[in-house]
Order: C-alpha cells, then sequence, then structure tokens
C-alpha cells in the first residue's frame, strides 16, 4: 500500500518584508502577500492530488510571537487541509520555539485546540496516523538544544565540543529506542528539522539566533525509514543520492533574503511504501531576485553605463539589488530619477553605491618611522607607481621646498 506524501518546510510566513511594499488593495505588505500565495499552491496540490498525509518540517513563521493577522493567515491554509480530511503533522523548528512554556509556542495552539487529524511534532516521539490509504508511522524530532537533552550537571566543565559529541550521543540513543519499537509492518517516515552534517547552507545560518549543532547524517539515514523528511535548510537538497532512503530538505517555499536568489523553491511529493519510496520535487513560481553589479570606475559615462546594464536586465516584476562601484568624486553623476525610470519595471528595488575613494588606500605604516620628511617622500613615491614618471620632479621641488624652508629658519 502506497501512502502519498506532501512535504514542505521552512514557510517562513511574515519574513523578508524589506523586500516588499505596501499593496493598497489589501494594506498588506506584497512579499507576505507572495509567501501566502506560495503556501496557497502548496495546500492546493494536496488538495488536488488528494495526497494521504502532509508533512511540514518547521519554522512556520521569523518567530515564535506571530503577529495574530500573519498566524491567522497560516491557520487559514491549513484548516483547509483538515476540512478535506487530509492527516497533517507540524514540526516544530527553531523559529517556532520560545524560551517560556512548552515547545513550539507558535504551534501550540493546534495541539491545545485539537484539531482533528492534525500532530503537532514537539518532541522525539513516534505517530501512528491513520491515512485512507493505510496506517504510517511517523517519527517527530523538533529542533533540540542544549537544555532539551542535557542537565546541568551533565554539562559542567564540558568544552563545547564535549557537548556536542553529549548531545549526538543522546540522541542516538533515544533516536535508536524509537526505530526498535517500529512495526515493521508498517511504512515508517522520519520528520526532523535539524542541521544534518552534509548540507549546504542558506539564509538559515544567519537567521538561527540559537546555533544548534550537526547531526550525522549516519544517524538519521536509516533504513528502517522509508522516507527521510527534513526542515531548517533552505535549499533544496537530497543528503542520501542513493535514496535508500532519501533524506530530503524540500527548501523554504519562497525566498526569505538575496542569498536564496538563485534557488529553485518548491516542496516535495513522496510515494512511500515499506521499504521503498519515489519521490519528486516540485517547484513553484516564485518572485525573481536579482542582483546586478557594476563597475563604473572605468566608465566615461557611468550613468550612461549604468542605465544599459539595467536595460539588458530582466527585471520585470522582480527583487532587484543594484550595486555599482564608482569613483567617490563622479557620485553626483549617477541622476537617481534616472535610476527609477529604468527600475520602474522592477517589484522593488535598493540601490548601493560602493564609493571608491582615491584617498581610501590603506595608510603607509612604514612612513611613520621616517624623521627626514624626504625620505618619507621616497617611501611614499616608492609605493605610488603611477607617479613614477614625475618622481624625480616632485622630489626635487620637494628638496628646494626643504631648502627654502631652512633657510627662512636661519635668517
Ligand atoms: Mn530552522
Amino acid at each position: 500500500m502506497t501512502i502519498e506524501v506532501l512535504h514542505l518546510s521552512d514557510i517562513h510566513l511574515g519574513s523578508g518584508r524589506a523586500h516588499g511594499k505596501l499593496d493598497p488593495e489589501t494594506g498588506l505588505n506584497t512579499r507576505l502577500l507572495d509567501f501566502i500565495q506560495s503556501l496557497t499552491r502548496c495546500i492546493d496540490a494536496a488538495i488536488e492530488r488528494n495526497v494521504d498525509l502532509v508533512l511540514f518540517g518547521g519554522d512556520a513563521f521569523p518567530n515564535s510571537t506571530p503577529p495574530p493577522y500573519i498566524a491567522e493567515a497560516f491557520a487559514s491554509q491549513f484548516r483547509r487541509l483538515a476540512e478535506a480530511n487530509i492527516p497533517t503533522v507540524l514540526l516544530v523548528g527553531n523559529h517556532d520555539q520560545h524560551a517560556q512554556g512548552q515547545g513550539g509556542a507558535s504551534l501550540c495552539l493546534y495541539r491545545t485546540l485539537v484539531v482533528p487529524g492534525f500532530v503537532v511534532g514537539d518532541r522525539l516521539t513516534t505517530h501512528r496516523i491513520t491515512t485512507k490509504s493505510g496506517d504510517v508511522q511517523v517519527v517527530t524530532l523538533p529542533w533540540l538544544t542544549k537544555s532539551t537533552l542535557l542537565t546541568r550537571p551533565e554539562t559542567e566543565n564540558l568544552s563545547i565540543e564535549e557537548i556536542d559529541r553529549l548531545l549526538i550521543d543522546k540522541l542516538r540513543t533515544i533516536l535508536e529506542g524509537e526505530i526498535r519499537q517500529l512495526d515493521p509492518e508498517t511504512p515508517a517516515i522520519l520528520l526532523a528539522h535539524l542541521m544534518a552534517d552534509r548540507a549546504t547552507f542558506g539564509a538559515e545560518r544567519f537567521l538561527a539566533v540559537r546555533k544548534g549543532f550537526n547531526v550525522p547524517l549516519s544517524l538519521i539515514s536509516r533504513p528502517e525509514f522509508s522516507y527521510v523528511a527534513l526542515g531548517h535548510v533552505h535549499k533544496h537538497q537530497n543528503l542520501n543520492p542513493d535514496n535508500d532512503p532519501p533524506v530530503v530538505y524540500p527548501g523554504s517555499i519562497d525566498r526569505v533574503d538575496f542569498s536564496e536568489e538563485k534557488e529553485e523553491k518548491g516542496y516535495v511529493l513522496a510515494r512511500v511504501d515499506r521499504g521503498i519510496c519515489e519521490w519528486e520535487f516540485q517547484p513553484l513560481p516564485v518572485r525573481p531576485f536579482r542582483t546586478i553589479s557594476v563597475d563604473l570606475t572605468q566608465a566615461d559615462d557611468p550613468l550612461a553605463k549604468l542605465t544599459a546594464a539595467l536595460a539588458k536586465a530582466d527585471l520585470d516584476g522582480a527583487v532587484v539589488r543594484l550595486q555599482y562601484r564608482i569613483h567617490a568624486q563622479r557620485l553626483d553623476t549617477i541622476d537617481l530619477a534616472a535610476l527609477r525610470t529604468a527600475l520602474a519595471t522592477a517589484h522593488s528595488f535598493t540601490v548601493s553605491p560602493e564609493p571608491v575613494s582615491q584617498l581610501a588606500r590603506p595608510r603607509m605604516p612604514e612612513l611613520s618611522t621616517h624623521h627626514d620628511p624626504i625620505e618619507a617622500l621616497e617611501t611614499y613615491l616608492t609605493d605610488r607607481s603611477e607617479l613614477s614618471t614625475i618622481r624625480d620632479d616632485l622630489l626635487q621641488a620637494a628638496r628646494d621646498l626643504a631648502r627654502i624652508d631652512t633657510e627662512l629658519q636661519l635668517s
């Protein structure tokens, strides 16, 4: 019996609003609307395909206390799964945790309300879920912090490396306990929010407030699982190309920031059976991000070169980041009104000039050791090769000045 699973992760609803603008119709930020649209597409797909199970890999919002209108936008999408009788597991990621109370602050409402068919994965435990195509076991492994697994006396006098090793040992023991209790007749899935040690990073590296520890791939890539569904890393990837089992980050559903400019965004559809899984990444049509970098330091007409570069780029509806290097004294040759016209089709843009000052060379520390100004000038001219043709003239002029100065002092 095959269980069809839709696996999505890292929704981060409400993040990246700096890249948006106010939508006059709704009064909402356009990037929030983009994220809601991406989430809507995921839920649409789950309902249209009538999947058996939806797995959310964690990080619902940028933090554990989202404003009510954002929490509501999230809830109104997921309630459609409850209405369609599609069992759903909401895993707790690092952005969903709060220092106060039981784990999963932003998702604990779903636990408290007991939404039919919904499971909140806030602990390392196994859930047996009955779907329309049969039962499936889902082991939930939420984001773990040091304090979840270790007590203070255990970590006393230990180095960070020793604590990490202790954490991994503890995790291995507890996970092993869950694995041994699995029913071998029923397909099993691991749903985990973690940084696996072979993952390549994206924005999550900068977004994580508390630094977590890396989990060795061997610990989670176990044959007892038909599929390992991960969350946390925003770049889609399968950490086990042998697919025995697939160990998959679907990635974030929309671009959180410019570090995700080149990444495809989407979700994963998996057909899970005992000991076997076929899966496929489903890309979402998300808004493009474009970085345009132009070096204007050699340009005769900097503005013309800049607008030509913009005319060549595909800016339509994109979040644009324009960077240019320019000599400081030519900064005001860039007419901002002309730039705004050239960027008119972009969804939003930021302009970052990088002024290059001819005086901005590093100071020469060796100059401070000279007491004779002529020697100091010689050292300086040795460093400035572009002055080599007038080197002798400059030195002669300096000696003349010094002599006049000395003569004046004597007279
Ligand atoms: Mn995360």
